[in-house]
């Protein structure tokens, strides 16, 4: 990334965590700057742990369980939450508001995560879907809230598929291959179920892009590119399934 880019997005980034705040009215005393950790982290005002949510509906097609949490640096927010603020259905609403019921992975962090009696299938086109809490400042979809995680499957859950993630992006909102880009549009069992990431935004991954035809575990790791600053990286929300099977029973 040049130096000219990593102004501009460290620029994107404190206008973004303002407007997330404005359009949160969770930011703490008026003349208080927010702190430039995440966009979740950066809502300063919100508690972590408001509300427990409730345990996943076993028979929706998002993740059920944590397998493994690694944090990374500046990890913290949501963790009082988990596991259930990263399992079920997402909770963003559109591409100005970014979901504070989130887990913050911290720079580096990484999250596994299965699916309970569900595995994903390849069909055609996605098959699975991240959300996370990016949106878009003023509008612009060029200048989106992006903290990139990089995302792998797995049958096992010890042989990994990864899709490469450009982490540092285009400068123009792209960030090829990257969960944590596409805002979160609606959540509506009655009309995303099944799930249709036209419909419901986050970021779509294609089992046949990494030569899979099933999986039953995704690993998310925190690649946000934003130099030194002091960024909690990766806010997950959930993860779907697009075309959920239901897993042989155990012999
Ligand atoms: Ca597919
Ligand atoms: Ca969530």
């Amino acid at each position: 990334m040049s130096r000219a880019r990593t102004r501009e997005r460290v620029f994107a980034t404190r206008t973004a965590v303002g407007a997330l705040c404005l359009a949160l009215v969770a930011c703490g005393g008026e003349g208080t700057e927010p702190p430039l950790a995440s966009k979740a982290a950066g809502a300063a005002g919100a508690p972590d742990g408001d509300m427990p949510d409730p345990p996943p509906d076993p028979n929706l097609p998002y993740a059920t369980e944590v397998v493994d949490f690694e944090p990374g640096v500046g990890a913290g927010y949501g963790q009082s939450k988990l596991p259930n603020v990263v399992l079920g259905p997402p909770s963003g609403s559109g591409t100005d508001h970014g979901s504070l019921d989130v887990l913050s992975l911290g720079k580096g962090g990484s999250i596994v995560l299965g699916f309970g009696r569900f595995a994903i299938s390849d069909v055609p086109g996605p098959d699975l879907v991240v959300f996370e809490n990016p949106f878009w400042p003023g509008g612009d979809p060029r200048q989106v809230y992006a903290e990139p995680g990089e995302v792998s499957v797995s049958e096992d859950g010890e042989t990994w598929r990864t899709f490469p993630c450009d982490a540092a992006g285009d400068g123009e909102g792209h960030f090829a291959g990257c969960a944590g880009v596409t805002p979160t549009l609606v959540y509506d069992p009655a009309v995303t179920l099944p799930l249709d990431p036209v419909v419901t935004g986050g970021d779509v991954f294609d089992l046949s892009a990494v030569g899979l035809v099933t999986a039953n575990f995704v690993r998310i790791r925190d690649v946000s590119a934003f130099g030194d600053a002091p960024m909690a990286g990766f806010d997950l929300d959930a993860v779907g399934i697009v075309n959920a099977v239901t897993r042989p029973a155990a012999p």
